[in-house]
């Protein structure tokens, strides 16, 4: 295929041309050289645990040297891929929650929402009364930091699901426990000689999902609101052409807005922003990409460069001072790119380093003074840029973002007739759903999989679902590519059809709205649950779904899993790799509808899978209208 075939951002397409002119090698160069992937892997039935393998299921071996059947290999593989992205976002969680136990009213960060802080202490019981914020603040993170290793107990955010649901769990024993218990225990169980009961590796990947759903993700989002402010609905604009030329342009990728909020602040640095005039530059441009993207145009409306795919070609520019990086997402190929350009690849992360990278340590005791030196570096890297080389690519689409719960809820508080009913709840939302104004709601989530066409099936989907009025919530590299493409402009309302383009009208949203970070999941977690609350049932009553067009990650793997657990159907456009187990498949996409209400549902074309959405959300209805 065409490289330019292989996305659908014209952009991208631009810049991969400009790629081979330049002689620099993509992801896209190396997905076509790769002529076939290997089978036994797609399948996940090679199993590699031991050093007696690997092992690789065939009719003629049907087990590996232990005995271990395909089922067996397959299962174990998944809860592995379970346990890395649970591992992945919780670990990102618990870098906030020690950030908020560095907290204080003079240091680098301080509390932004005390009164998501003061209710979340309440939750947790915490004493409130007469007591210094701060004080709350650092009794509210070590109870946090005891999330993830107390010996004793379920975690604290479960109670917060419907009480349906809550039973589901403890009635089939999935409540998770302390996060890195759960972690570790399948790391334990999948060792060489011990589960090997693929029904139970199913069961164990649905409790360490809901330690990532319900607990690591749900810390992070709430943690980093209250540090960092909650969203609140703002304007900014998406893809590569929001670098400037006449600007030191930095791109901020990664995840953790613990860095990414101190580089925001030292970008404003009055000396700063001198700096960057005496060197040459009519000031600074940020820029954000990937999940670390999403977090920074949530909260400040910091323009987003791109996506996942698209963070070699950032580079390609040769317009990007500096690619600073934390965790999480970066591919080792930037560090061969950067050098084919002026770009200095920044990583920070003791998590993440990366051969060949300028790696300039961040640590949270000394934020604001590393910030400053890391942006300080990519001013001084201006004069280093080639301006032959200089390609910036025109097209950017404006959007309107920052759709926190709260944001949301002040949204529809514009329609509530505070007669009837009170202001702050999603009962407008819900009766929206009742009433089949919207047919339903869709959280639209995920990565970009080479195994597809760039941002196709995220599009493709957005669009089909949208034109059907089913409302649109995204996060992660989703929300970015639903951003490029203009979805979350409030004109957009006119791709929706009546029901949603009459509830975009009346509350002033886009179809689509951005939600977030891949942790922010999370949020749509919260509305789904409260809306359940709203209507007096349990999430798997309503006429809601998830969808991941593009998944790639072991993160997405872990969400995809709490959110089926969640008891929301969910819609792959990947297959993940079980198919080499004929009854991993029978559960993962068949007896999981009995054991939590909803299950998985693989098809790998876009267009097909829009319309089995809708299907799908019809048929929910009649039982939710009853
Ligand atoms: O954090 S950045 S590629 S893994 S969607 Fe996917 Fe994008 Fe990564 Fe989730 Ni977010």
């Amino acid at each position: 295929m065409d490289k330019k075939m292989m996305t659908i951002d014209l952009n991208s397409q631009v810049l991969l041309d400009k790629a081979e002119r330049d002689g620099v090698e993509t992801m896209y160069d190396r997905k076509q050289s790769f002529k076939a992937q290997c089978g036994f892997g797609l399948q996940g039935n090679c199993c590699r645990i031991c050093g007696m393998g690997p092992c690789r299921i065939t009719p003629k071996t049907p087990r590996g040297l232990c005995g271990a059947d395909e089922h067996v290999i397959v299962g174990r593989n998944y809860a592995r891929m379970v346990a890395g992205g649970t591992a992945a976002h919780s670990d990102h969680a618990r870098d906030i929650a020690h950030t908020m136990a560095l907290a204080s009213r003079d240091g680098n960060y301080t509390i932004k929402d005390e009164a998501k802080l003061i209710t979340l202490a309440k939750e947790w019981d915490v004493e409130t009364e007469g007591r210094d914020i701060y004080d709350i603040a650092h009794e509210v993170a070590d109870v946090a930091l005891m999330e993830f290793g107390k010996p004793y107990g379920v975690a604290r955010f479960l109670k917060n699901a419907p009480a349906k649901r809550q039973k589901v769990w403890k009635d089939l024993g999935i409540e998770p426990r302390a996060i890195d218990r759960e972690v570790t225990t399948i790391m334990h169980s999948t060792h060489i000689g011990c589960t090997a009961d693929i029904d139970s590796l199913i069961h164990m990947s649905l409790r360490t999902s809901l330690a990532d759903g319900w607990a690591g993700s749900m810390i992070g989002t709430r943690f980093s609101d209250i540090l960092f402010g909650t969203p609140t609905v703002r304007e900014t604009e998406a893809n590569l052409g929001v670098l400037e030329e006449n600007k030191v342009n930095i791109i901020l990728h990664g995840h953790e807005p613990s860095l990414s909020e101190m580089i925001v602040l030292a970008s404003e640095d009055p000396e700063l922003v001198e700096l960057a005039k005496e060197v040459g530059a009519e000031g600074i441009n940020l820029a954000g990409m990937c999940c670390t993207g999403n977090e920074v145009t949530m909260r400040h409306g910091v323009k987003t460069a791109g996506d996942f795919h698209q963070q070699e070609l950032a580079i390609v520019t040769g317009a990007v001072e500096a690619m600073i990086v934390d965790v999480q997402c970066i591919f080792p190929a930037l560090a061969k790119v950067a050098k084919c350009y002026h770009t200095k690849f920044i990583t920070t992360s003791p998590k993440a380093k990366i051969a060949e990278s300028t790696y300039m340590e961040f640590s949270e005791e000394t934020a604001y003074e590393d910030a400053r030196n890391i942006v300080k570096e990519a001013i001084l890297n201006f004069k280093n840029r080639d301006k032959s080389k200089v390609l910036i690519p025109e097209l950017k689409s404006s959007a309107t973002v920052g759709y926190s719960l709260n944001a949301i809820l002040g949204q529809l508080d514009r329609v509530v007739n505070s007669q009837i009913d009170p202001a702050g709840t999603l009962k407008p939302l819900a009766d929206c759903l009742k009433s089949g104004v919207l047919r339903g709601v869709a959280g639209v989530v995920g990565c970009n999989n080479a195994k597809g066409i760039s941002n196709k099936a995220h599009i493709t989907i957005m669009k089909e679902l949208i034109k059907n009025d089913i409302l649109v919530v995204t996060t992660g590299c989703g929300a970015s590519a639903a951003a490029k493409f203009g979805l979350m402009t409030k004109e957009a309302r006119k791709l929706a059809c009546k029901g949603l383009a009459t509830v975009c009208e009346l509350v002033d949203i886009p179809p689509v709205l951005h939600l977030g970070s891949c942790v922010d999941c999370s949020r749509i977690l919260e509305v789904v649950s409260e809306t359940a609350k709203a209507l007096d049932m349990d999430m798997c009553d309503l006429p809601v779904v998830g969808v991941a067009p593009e998944w790639m990650s072991e993160k997405a793997v872990a969400i995809g899993t709490y959110v089926v657990a969640s008891g929301i159907d969910t819609y792959l456009g990947i297959m993940p790799p079980v198919k080499g187990s004929s009854r991993a498949v029978e559960i993962l996409c068949g007896e999981l509808q009995d054991m939590v209400g909803a299950k998985f549902t693989v098809n790998e074309n876009p267009e097909e899978l829009a319309q089995i959405i809708i299907s799908d959300i019809e048929k929910k209805r009649v039982r939710f209208e009853k």
